[in-house]
């Protein structure tokens, strides 16, 4: 037995600068002058997780919110519906070879996981407007179901727990550093695909970098060695 284990957002597509979008939609309709431009989401993006992104930006800007958590959840909840809108509207494809390597990987036997950061409504919707019915993947671990989030190894340690197999048995599909000390923090190997904004990040620790996922039967092998 053996199982697939893919990240979500640069992984699956690339779509860090629609949350971006998103985030700053939400901003303007709640009276907010904040804007979060390029340069500054991928410095942002050092944390992963929307509500926490939200804290580290208002650490970093010296901005006192009051109520804190319940703005930073009302405005993450207004982000997220925004964002889902937008991907059921097609603004996202998912990247070169993902569709293919998820049928490949079925045709093999190899089973399918999602371990991400994200929000389980924003994979949901992403999956559907790609035509691929989220039941496919047998175990989803998302967003707040795990205490720490990416760079720790909870949420993959979660996948493995769930699907009842070793960390040797899988193989992690990855595109950010956080992401990769993560999958490699559960002990698993890990193909790092970047995206936009992770392309000059230190992916040293993966078992292979590659620009795309085409070519199926180069991962398929990784689990299923042909006799
Ligand atoms: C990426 C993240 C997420 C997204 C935004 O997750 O860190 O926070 O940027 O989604 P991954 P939310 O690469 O693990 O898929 O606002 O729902 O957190
Ligand atoms: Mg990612």
């Amino acid at each position: 037995m053996s199982a697939f284990i893919f990240d979500v957002d640069g992984t699956l597509a690339d779509t860090e600068d629609l949350h971006r979008e998103a985030f700053d939609e939400a901003f303007a309709e709640a009276g907010l002058d904040w804007h979060w431009d390029r340069p500054l989401y991928k410095r942002l993006l050092a944390v992963s997780g929307g509500k926490e992104r939200l804290r580290y930006f208002l650490d970093l800007s010296g901005i006192d919110l009051p109520d804190a958590d319940a703005r930073i959840a009302d405005l993450h909840a207004r982000k997220t519906a925004i964002y889902a809108n937008a991907v059921a509207a097609g603004r996202l494809v998912l990247k070169p070879g993902v569709a293919a390597l998820i049928e490949g990987a079925e045709a093999h036997g190899i089973r399918l996981a999602v371990a991400t950061t994200t929000t389980r409504s924003n994979v949901d919707a992403l999956l559907l407007a790609a035509g691929i019915d989220p039941g496919r993947f047998e175990t989803m671990v998302c967003g707040d179901a795990v205490p720490n989030k990416k760079p720790a190894p909870d949420v993959y340690l979660a996948v493995l727990d769930a699907l009842g197999l070793a960390p040797e048995a899988c193989l992690a599909f990855e595109d950010s550093w956080n992401g990769l000390t993560s999958a490699k923090g559960a002990g698993l190997r890990c193909v790092v695909t970047p995206a936009f904004y992770t392309e000059d990040e230190d992916f040293s620790a993966a078992d292979l970098v590659v620009t795309d996922l085409l070519d199926a039967d180069r991962f398929t092998a990784l689990v299923k060695p042909s006799r």
